[in-house]
């Protein structure tokens, strides 16, 4: 277990029912990851971070509605309600979930104009958030995902894992998704095909 490490995927209240992005029972996933929590060596936590007027809210864009896309110069984005605002308590991680075991934040989407919806790689495909050199460097071959939201961040982090040689599992059970216009199977697909373990 020494060369695996948990990655647990913004459990933050913006995701969870009440927050401004809510991911359908969103919540439910804080017990089982607090299990995992304890029987991993290795605990990473990501942190969806963005500063007012991000380049991902629709908000930013006059005439633009949450969840239709737009073109960026890294390729299509959908938009977003505003939703993990720097310092705010719905870019908090939810309360309930036991975190202070692990030993790496990692934040991502802090640039405005760049969303980043992998752990490892923002939405151009090409910026690195660091977390490639650090799993590393620490030895780590093989990662378990866990958190919110499985169509979204916890996918494309685990489709970049696999695309940087590590071994990548995604937990379902410990996984809530937003399915927006077919993105669930479609990500589940791309998943399965680079060779991601949905367990
Ligand atoms: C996420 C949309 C926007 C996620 C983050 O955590 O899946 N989705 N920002
Ligand atoms: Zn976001």
């Amino acid at each position: 277990m020494a060369d695996e490490a948990l990655i647990v995927i913004d459990v933050q209240n913006d995701f969870c029912p009440g927050g401004a992005l809510a991911v359908e029972a969103g919540d439910e996933v804080v017990p089982l990851i607090n299990q995992l929590i304890q029987r991993f060596d290795h605990v990473v936590l990501t942190q969806d971070w963005h500063p007012a007027g991000h380049s991902s809210f629709a908000s930013s864009h006059p005439g633009k509605a949450p969840f239709e896309t737009i073109g960026m110069p890294y390729g299509e984005q959908t938009l977003w309600p505003d939703h993990c605002v720097q310092g705010t308590r719905g870019a908090a991680f939810h309360e309930g979930l036991e975190w202070t075991k692990a030993e790496l934040v990692i934040r991502k989407g802090f640039r405005k104009e760049i969303d980043s919806y992998s752990a490892l790689f923002e939405n151009d495909h090409e910026t690195p958030t660091g977390l490639t050199g650090y799993l590393r460097e620490r030895g780590i071959a093989r990662v378990t995902l866990a958190g919110l939201a499985t169509d979204f961040c916890v996918a494309f982090s685990a489709l970049d894992a696999r695309q940087q040689g590590f071994e990548a599992t995604v937990l379902l059970q410990a996984c809530r998704g937003i399915d927006l216009g077919g993105s669930m199977a479609a990500m589940m697909q791309r998943m399965r095909e680079a060779g991601v373990v949905l367990a």
